[in-house]
């Protein structure tokens, strides 16, 4: 028996990563009732054949399962944003932020357009604190690269490795290409897949894992229209690890960081040590997770 990843179900087989190859794989009978119940990222375990072929015999209980993207077993989010054209949105970043972190699922900051990015601060003067410091300073795990010179991929493809990971951001903001830049001449294993599906019925929205500098990876397409999780005031504040740092600090115990007096996080606001973007967008946030609270 070997262990290994699903990467997708297709036309009623199974592909499945193990030993550094994709397997074909059918269910043992026992399965079949529970069809649906695979997703990409479940753990299993298969049979091999003497044509190369596999079963899946056992499948191990999931640690997750996003819901969209339908994957298991996520151990990372990739979150793309590049840093001009598009200039980044930093409110569906810190949305994303939250979501992942809400998710237990790690957070890793990409930033891509680099090489366009030294070509802009060129001719332009001023310059911002740069958001890359921004979220550096909280703690995030950050990188920046160009996925045209790929300076800074390899750094980001160590962060793959022996990992199942999401790739999630707007649209434009380089997710595919970071992909492409990650997996250089290796057109993936699974290449055959769309001769053999050409007599499969047609999925909709269909979720894959691809095999991605050593790690496995989703590029989804879906994950940019994200409403914030069923959160509490203060899940939603532990979700910002520069507030949950500092919030026994409060006066009040129940603080929100709003209206309430001796607010550590305000004060901090004040002394520029927090940013007044990621403050914003709490408030923001907070004013959704309220609204939310009175519907139910
Ligand atoms: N100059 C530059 N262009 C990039 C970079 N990454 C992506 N692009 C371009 O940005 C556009 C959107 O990239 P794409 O990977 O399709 O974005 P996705 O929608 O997030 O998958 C394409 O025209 C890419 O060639 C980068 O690092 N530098
Ligand atoms: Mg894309
Ligand atoms: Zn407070």
């Amino acid at each position: 028996m070997i262990e290994g990843v699903l990467l997708k179900g297709y036309g009623g087989f199974y592909y499945v990563y193990a030993e550094d190859r994709v397997w074909e794989c059918s269910l043992r009978g026992r399965f079949r009732v529970k069809d649906q119940d695979f997703l990409p990222g479940d753990r299993v375990r298969i049979l091999p054949d003497e044509e190369e072929k596999a079963t899946i015999e056992a499948v191990e209980p999931r640690r997750n399962a996003l819901i969209r993207p339908t994957i298991a077993n996520v151990d990372q989010a990739i979150l793309v944003f590049a840093l001009t054209s598009p200039k980044p949105d930093l409110n569906l970043m810190d949305r994303l932020l939250i979501q992942v972190t809400d998710a237990d699922i790690e957070p890793i900051l990409v930033f891509t357009k680099l090489d366009k990015f030294r070509e802009d601060t060129l001719t332009e003067i001023s310059e911002e604190p740069s958001v890359t410091d921004v979220y550096r300073k909280i703690g995030y795990t950050v990188f920046e690269v160009s996925n045209e010179t790929g300076e800074g991929i390899e750094q980001v493809g160590a962060r793959l490795k022996e990992k199942i990971s999401v790739l999630a951001g707007p649209s434009g903001a380089g997710k595919s290409s970071l992909f492409n830049a990650l997996s250089p001449g290796k057109k993936l294993k699974t290449g055959e897949l769309s001769i053999k599906s050409k007599r499969g019925r047609h999925t909709t929205r269909h979720v894959e894992l691809m095999v991605c500098a050593g790690g496995l990876v989703a590029d989804t397409p879906g994950f940019s229209s994200l409403f914030l999780p069923n959160l509490s005031r203060a899940e939603l504040a532990e979700c910002f690890p520069e507030f949950a740092q500092r919030r026994s600090q409060c006066r009040f115990s129940s603080c929100i960081h709003d209206k309430e007096p001796n607010c550590a996080i305000k004060e901090a606001l004040e002394r520029g040590e927090i940013s007044s973007s990621r403050y914003e967008h709490y408030l923001i946030f907070l004013q959704e997770v309220i609204e939310a609270e009175r519907r139910y």
